[in-house]
């Protein structure tokens, strides 16, 4: 037995309801950003303009590591075509790591991954609902294929997703390696500084 599928046109259910190609057309703009060439060796992406206060400590430690880097807004879901534009760009522009942070249902490392060959890092947001244990589920449990090197949720990982960025950049570059270098030794040392009040 053949079945048959309803056509987008016919109508269904109650009477009187317009067939489909009688109603307004759906905008479908394709929205992208096209991104001129640059010298940043590091993406930041974030899902919302509300992850950059936590971001910022991640841009503020490639910063401190010299490593020339960018930072945007894209979503995976509210601007699927610009982060994918984005993505599948990027390494053709020069960047060597992209850095994607979202919360909730968090795929924008996972779809930024899918369309690139550059290493992705995905820092889990902390969530309203679930302190982020969603956003760190959803980024670091990608089936196998397509990784993201998933970080801790919040300022740590942002923090860490930088440091992690900055090795890898050092593999091949004996600037950054010693900027990093330099880093991990005034931390041992004012950690070793450090007193407590006894
Ligand atoms: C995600 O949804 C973003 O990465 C953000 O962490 C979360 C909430 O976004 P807003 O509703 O604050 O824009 O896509």
């Amino acid at each position: 037995m053949r079945l048959r599928i309803r056509g987008v046109n016919e109508t269904c259910g109650k009477a009187g309801r317009k067939p489909v190609s009688e109603l307004a057309p759906v905008d479908q703009t394709t929205y992208s950003c096209r991104m001129p060439e640059s010298k940043s060796l590091v993406a930041v992406i974030m899902g919302s303009k509300s992850d950059w206060e936590t971001m910022s400590h991640c841009v503020k430690t490639l910063d401190e590591l010299g490593v020339a880097n960018e930072a945007h807004v894209l979503s995976a879901h509210r601007t699927p075509k610009a982060t994918a534009d984005f993505a599948g760009e990027a390494a053709n522009r020069g960047l060597r790591v992209i850095i994607a942070a979202a919360g909730g249902a968090a795929h924008l490392a996972g779809v930024i991954a899918a369309h690139t060959w550059l290493p992705v890092l995905g820092v889990p947001m902390q969530s309203q609902a679930l302190q982020g244990l969603d956003s760190l589920l959803s980024t670091a449990q990608m089936p196998a294929g397509v990784p993201v090197g998933t970080l801790a949720i919040g300022t740590a990982g942002a923090k860490n997703a930088a440091l992690f960025a900055a090795s890898i950049i050092a593999l091949s570059d004996g600037e950054i390696r010693q900027n990093l270098e330099t880093f991990r030794r005034k931390q041992t040392e004012s950690v070793l500084a450090a007193r407590v009040p006894k």
